[in-house]
């Protein structure tokens, strides 16, 4: 049995991913667009061992049980023919479960690092239907941290296909990071319940493709004002139809607001710079990466330097290291 250590990006979905049309295999209800990031990794070592009795977990250098983890090992195990518990050890360069999609590297670089710690090939994992089905199933939007750069998540099968690569667009995504506890509604319950209760749900199902095709247009064209737009107005809806849930889910506070509005000032003013929300309180912001600069200094006067994060965009999950 093999070592194998991977590494994946936290991917920031441009065009939004909510809701299940079967929560059992985690097939959504829209397909999803998004941007893999550098910097802001996973990095995750596994070694299947004999001499185990369960599988062990270490995440950031502290033992935890996670029936999810334990979920994807059993799926690269029953795909390999292995039978050896294993010990993982993970590191989050991002912090766990604040809506800032830890769990799709997480996902990404474990399964990835199972895959070859297990003699699977990894060059051929992120077109094998199997390896996409535990990735996804682990977390809905993890197979996008598979790719890197600009990457679509068909809803269909749950394939992903790269539709720029990192080094294809000089882009940036800054995180102005406003919470540090973890979400309050994680996002599987939040979406079967979105689902169940809003009326609005139907209508963003129905609007999303029109979405996806003018982001698809957009990057295609390298055009950042109308991809911008689009990543505005897809996280708006998507949001708007949370708070039109009974009762309401709403994952922005004040603060959320008081950054939207300071990024659509500093749009005014000619820069250009576009926010995206996911299911927490934080605001992500996509800027060319000549405007970076520009962009964190109106963060600053929000929020402390500690809680801006930058990433550019990024490769998808590799293997980093391997060992007997
Ligand atoms: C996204 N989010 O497209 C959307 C936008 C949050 C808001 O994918 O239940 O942990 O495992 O499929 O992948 C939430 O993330 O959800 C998510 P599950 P997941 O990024």
């Amino acid at each position: 049995m093999r070592r194998a250590t991977a590494e994946a990006g936290i991917n920031i979905a441009l065009v939004k991913y909510w809701g299940k049309r079967d929560p059992a295999a985690n097939l959504p209800d829209v397909g999803s667009i998004s941007l893999t990031l550098s910097d802001l990794v996973t990095r995750t070592t596994v070694r299947f061992d004999p001499a185990l009795e369960r599988d062990r977990f270490v995440l950031d250098g502290l033992p935890r049980d996670d029936a999810r983890v334990v979920e994807v090992l059993d799926g690269v195990r029953a795909i390999a023919g292995v039978l050896h518990r294993a010990a993982v050890s993970s590191r989050n360069g991002v912090p766990t479960a604040s809506g800032l999609a830890s769990s799709a590297s997480g996902t990404a670089a474990l399964a990835t690092a199972a895959w070859a710690a297990a003699g699977l090939d990894p060059a051929a994992a992120v077109d094998d239907p199997r390896f996409l089905d535990l990735v996804r199933k682990g977390s809905g939007s993890a197979p996008r941290s598979l790719l890197g750069g600009l990457v679509e998540l068909d809803k269909e099968r749950g394939r992903v296909h790269q539709l720029c690569p990192e080094g294809g667009w000089d882009l940036a995504m800054l995180v102005a990071r406003l919470t540090k506890g973890p979400k309050k509604t994680l996002s599987r319950q939040g979406m079967a319940h979105t689902k169940a209760t809003s009326p609005y749900y139907a209508p963003w199902v129905a609007e999303h493709p029109a979405d996806l095709e003018a982001a698809r247009a957009a990057i295609a064209a390298r055009d950042l004002p109308l991809l911008g737009a689009v990543m505005e107005r897809s996280t708006c809806r998507m949001h708007a139809c949370m708070l039109a849930a009974d009762p309401p889910l709403r994952y922005w506070r004040g603060r959320t607001l008081d950054v939207a509005d300071a990024i659509e000032d500093l749009r005014a003013q000619g820069v250009g710079a576009w926010y995206t929300m996911d299911a927490g309180p934080h605001v992500k912001v996509l800027c060319a990466a000549a405007d970076a600069p520009q962009v964190r200094e109106t963060l600053s006067a929000l929020v402390p330097p500690d809680d801006i994060l930058e990433g550019r965009p990024g490769p998808g999950a590799r293997i980093v290291g391997e060992g007997p």
